[in-house]
């Protein structure tokens, strides 16, 4: 598959599921600006037919290579960045998993019940990208239980694997130079913003600022058939600072990366 229509894919589902990245990026069109992704992200879980390692090639086939390699200690999970190896203007991807060994006792049966389901042989094509849930839904008590101790696998289990989010590069903005002047246009526009540790996750003296907004709310439909309104995916916004040695930072920051996590956690 060709990059751009892989990526064209996936911005569809996307924003099937978060109408605010287009209404955020028709927006910024409505000033005048071409909107160029920096990143797009994805979830999955370990130790499963869609591991990271399972997906890999997937990404290797289309022109991508690792470049980066990140551990979350707290939120246990493993993450690597991609980046294209013959065009550096398509997007980065950030993808991400979860070791669900590492959880308490009490998620482990609820997600070997997920992993269970999915097929050996679930990854034949980039389409697994935008597979979303390859199980049945979770109930609501097991979605419950797994967000007290993991709002990552909670929102894994409901959403399964498909773009987490989509990121704005800042970089290319003409209008909007700073991240700050991006944040205000968001909140001018009465868009929700992940606070934790401030709006602005980094700095130019770490070469990256980023900001995202918090996730959009979806109706689901749990096992026992009850109804409720849960985080589906966000819109990211990152700002890329020269390093000493004349490049441009395109790698990812575990402390920015922690903070942005956050953005689909339901308060
Ligand atoms: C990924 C969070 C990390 C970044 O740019 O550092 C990230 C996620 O929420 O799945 O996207
Ligand atoms: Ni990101």
């Amino acid at each position: 598959m060709q990059v751009t229509d892989f990526f064209a894919n996936l911005w569809e589902h996307y924003t099937q599921i978060a109408p605010q990245a287009q209404r955020i990026q028709d927006l910024f069109k409505s000033h005048g600006e071409e909107v160029i992704n920096d990143h797009v992200a994805f979830r999955t879980f370990a130790d499963s037919p869609i591991s990271l390692e399972k997906l890999e090639p997937q990404l290797v086939a289309m022109g991508y290579e690792p470049y980066g390699a990140f551990r979350f200690e707290q939120k246990k999970l493993n993450a690597r960045c991609y980046k294209h190896t013959e065009n550096s203007e398509h997007p980065k991807i950030f993808v991400s998993e979860i070791v669900a060994s590492e959880l308490p006792e009490a998620c482990q049966p609820i997600i070997a019940k997920l992993i269970a389901q999915i097929p050996a042989d679930a990854v034949q094509g980039p389409e697994i990208f935008w597979a979303k849930q390859l199980w049945t839904a979770p109930s609501e008590a097991d979605y419950r239980t797994l967000a007290e101790y993991s709002e990552y696998a909670a929102w894994l289990s409901t959403m399964g694997l498909q773009t987490n989010h989509f990121t704005v590069s800042i970089n290319h903005l003409k209008k909007f130079p700073t991240i700050q002047q991006v944040n205000q246009l968001l909140q001018d526009e009465g868009y929700l913003l992940n606070d934790v540790g401030g709006l602005v996750k980094g700095s130019p003296e770490l070469y990256l600022e980023q900001s995202s907004t918090m996730a959009d709310k979806v109706e689901f439909t749990f096992a026992g058939g009850e109804t409720r309104t849960i985080t589906s995916c966000f819109y990211e916004f990152a700002l890329r600072h020269v390093q000493p040695d004349g490049t441009v930072f395109d790698s990812f920051i575990e402390g920015n990366a922690d903070k942005i996590f956050n953005s689909t956690n339901n308060k």
